[in-house]
């Protein structure tokens, strides 16, 4: 069986952005792959967190992750930090990647703003981190959102760089998935945005752990243009609020966009977006009743992120540990 790494940053609650562009599809690859996810609180610490709010936070997003359908018993869940493996191993990344490969990422460039000098470091060489994340468990199979293309073909080239370098076929390729519907899915206030739990505005998304109420109040105000829906997609074109709520109604209904505007075009938005709303509760509302109960224990939590992670110690260790003999380091006797 191939295997399967991915990763979450427990920078805030977790979107609806995040469910359908990454932990859903987690879900779906544990029938048919061995999976490890992680919630990767070092990446989460290249912006600055409030100590208990990360603390918290890394069990909500745990806690989500369960909810949603993963299986910490078949497959491992755990946090980044309780592996030592993915430092060490980010650090000889950050010595095999250039520094050109990383100021042509674009994420860091929407990330760090205008000052890019008060950017942290971290935020900068966060790639590397991913690349280690991965490697480390020398996993071929990574489903990510869009937006995470571009970091994996850097892991690729920093994998295959480290291997010319030392002279070996060490780490392997990686396959990005990317799942077709609604792999990006938009800021509800601005269609060119990629969603993001980050997001200083609360509209902007639609958060895992939202009520009905919420749901239904974001979604009503959610920014659209004052045409009616077209019927067909080729008439979302340039639109890019309307298309960002037809493909979230057609990801989480599980049909096409076309059969979506198929019921809906020629109408105006508010009976879609009616419609939008009630999808939302019927699909996320038992995911977050699922969560709050988790959550009532936060230890349980903390034990179980603590046994993924001595699981997940166990294949990675012996494989940095390998990277870091190849490099030339000096090997326990
Ligand atoms: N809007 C999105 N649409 C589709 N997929 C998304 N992902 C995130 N936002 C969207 C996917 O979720 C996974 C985990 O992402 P992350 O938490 O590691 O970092 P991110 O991509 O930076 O996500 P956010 O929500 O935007 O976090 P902040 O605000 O902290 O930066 C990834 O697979 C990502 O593609």
């Amino acid at each position: 069986m191939q295997r399967v790494f991915s990763g979450i940053q427990p920078s805030g609650i977790p979107t609806l952005g995040n469910y359908l562009g990454a932990i859903r599809n987690w879900v779906a690859l544990q029938a048919d792959h061995d999976c490890l996810y992680c919630v990767v609180d070092l990446h989460a610490i290249t912006t600055w967190q409030d100590p208990a709010v990360l603390r918290q936070q890394t069990r909500e997003m745990a806690a989500t992750i369960i909810a949603c359908g993963i299986d910490p018993e078949t497959h491992i869940l755990f946090h980044q930090s309780g592996v030592p493996a993915h430092a060490r191993l980010a650090w000889i990344f950050n010595c095999v990647a250039r520094i050109g490969w990383l100021n042509r990422m674009t994420q860091f460039k929407d990330k760090a703003g205008k000052d890019r000098e008060a950017a942290s470091a971290g935020l900068y060489v966060y790639p590397n981190l991913m690349a280690a994340d991965i490697h480390a468990y020398h996993a071929t199979r990574v489903p990510v959102g869009d937006d995470q293309k571009q970091h994996l073909e850097l892991a690729n080239d920093i994998a295959q760089k480290f291997n010319h370098d030392y002279g070996v076929e060490f780490f392997p390729q990686i396959q990005p998935l990317i799942m077709p519907e609604a792999a990006r899915v938009m800021s509800l206030r601005d269609g060119t945005k990629k969603m993001s739990k980050s997001d200083p505005s609360d509209q902007s998304r639609i958060n895992m752990s939202d009520d009905s109420e919420t749901i239904a109040a974001k979604v009503k105000r959610a920014r659209t243009d004052a045409e009616p829906l077209p019927s067909e997609v080729a008439g979302l074109e340039g639109r890019a609020e309307a298309r960002n709520l037809v493909g979230i109604y057609a990801a989480l209904s599980g049909r096409s966009q076309t059969e979506v505007l198929t019921q809906f075009g020629g109408q105006g938005f508010a009976s879609f977006k009616n419609d939008l709303a009630d999808l939302m509760v019927e699909k996320l509302g038992p995911i977050a009743a699922e969560t709050r109960r988790l959550l009532a224990e936060p230890d349980h939590i903390d034990r179980i992120l603590f046994a993924g992670a001595a699981r997940a110690e166990a294949i990675a260790g012996p494989i940095v540990a390998e990277a870091e003999r190849l490099v030339g380091f000096l090997q326990r006797p």
